[in-house]
């Protein structure tokens, strides 16, 4: 198990520091962030717009994807199905500041949250994790963000709150979202026990630098025992809800795309095996390991179901 665990942690790695970034460190981050683009980037560490980043005791030790596959190599249906398409087309189109995060439905403390006050519950921290896409081929990214949990508790969900439902961006003007057959805006859901599980993570950032609009620019879910298209990015609005959500895959094509989408190499996609991967930058693939290799931290989740029906 390649995964650090809290133990291991000395409580001074994770000393509390003020978190969240001001509107005016995050111009500053941003700009760094540009003049580190706009020089070409490689070769050159950037320095981090976040300042210092607690180190998380849910982080892989393992090879990362170069930030050039993670960044050009992307899945964003709303701006173009080609792999290349939401980095050529997303920088030009989304804003990401100002943001706000509308969070609704069953909690006793709804409300429009600015991004900046949002992600400022807990400390920003990176955290390496496996990302494995439901087409069989996956990368290793080091993510900034917050646990999920930790982010959402504040709202406070009353006991009704069964699941957590999110929503991508809906706006015509910087989301084209030409592709039809789906129903936009994209949207994802989680049951509540998964969206509490620790490895839950709202990212605001990979390498170290402010998220790319093509990766979900400016706060995108990220769940690593589960199929990519659950880490839905880009969101604006989070509803406590007492039934299971609609969200945009399984609604497209229920069998192929479940609501739980647990990576499981024992279950195969209706057309294609699940049992092996690509990992992108390398020439052989690889094994797919069950919840993605975070069985530890999950499997507690869906103990008593059958993981081939509930998909
Ligand atoms: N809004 C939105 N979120 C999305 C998608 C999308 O098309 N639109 N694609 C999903 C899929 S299928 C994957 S594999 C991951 C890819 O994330 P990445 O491009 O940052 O690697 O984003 C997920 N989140
Ligand atoms: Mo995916």
């Amino acid at each position: 198990m390649l995964i650090r665990h809290a133990p291991d942690i000395r409580s001074s790695d994770i000393t509390p520091r003020p978190v969240y970034l001001s509107r005016r460190q995050w111009m500053i981050g941003l700009g760094a962030f540009a003049l580190a683009s706009s020089a070409g980037g490689a070769g050159r560490a950037a320095p981090s717009p976040f300042g210092k980043i607690a180190k998380s005791a849910y982080t892989l030790d393992e090879k990362t994807t170069s930030r050039e596959d993670a960044t050009h190599y992307n899945n964003f249906y709303e701006y173009g199905l080609n792999k290349e398409d939401p980095a050529r087309n997303a920088p030009g189109l989304l804003k990401p500041r100002p943001w706000t995060v509308s969070v609704e439905g069953e909690c006793a403390k709804p409300g429009v949250v600015d991004l900046d006050d949002f992600i400022r519950t807990a400390a920003l921290e990176e955290r390496i994790y496996r990302l494995r896409c439901v087409e069989a081929w996956s990368m290793v990214i080091p993510w900034v963000g917050v646990p999920l949990g930790t982010a959402l508790q504040r709202f406070e969900p009353t006991s009704k709150a069964k699941y957590v439902a999110f929503q991508t961006l809906n706006d015509p003007k910087q989301m084209p979202t030409e592709s039809s057959g789906f129903r936009w805006p994209y949207r994802e859901g989680l049951r509540m026990d998964e969206a509490m599980n620790p490895l839950a993570f709202l990212a605001v950032g990979l390498y170290g630098d402010v998220l790319p609009a093509q990766n979900g620019a400016p706060i995108r879910l990220v769940v690593p025992w589960k199929y990519g298209f659950k880490s839905i990015k880009s969101i604006v609005a989070i509803r406590f809800v007492e039934q299971q959500p609609t969200t945009l895959w399984n609604s497209f094509a229920p069998e192929e795309y479940g609501f739980y989408a647990n990576v499981n190499p024992n279950v195969d996609h209706p057309r294609w095996s699940q049992d092996k991967e690509r990992r992108i930058g390398e020439f052989l693939r690889r094994p797919t390991l069950m919840f993605n290799g975070y069985g530890e931290q999950v499997a507690g989740l869906y103990a008593g179901m059958d993981l081939k029906r509930y998909y």
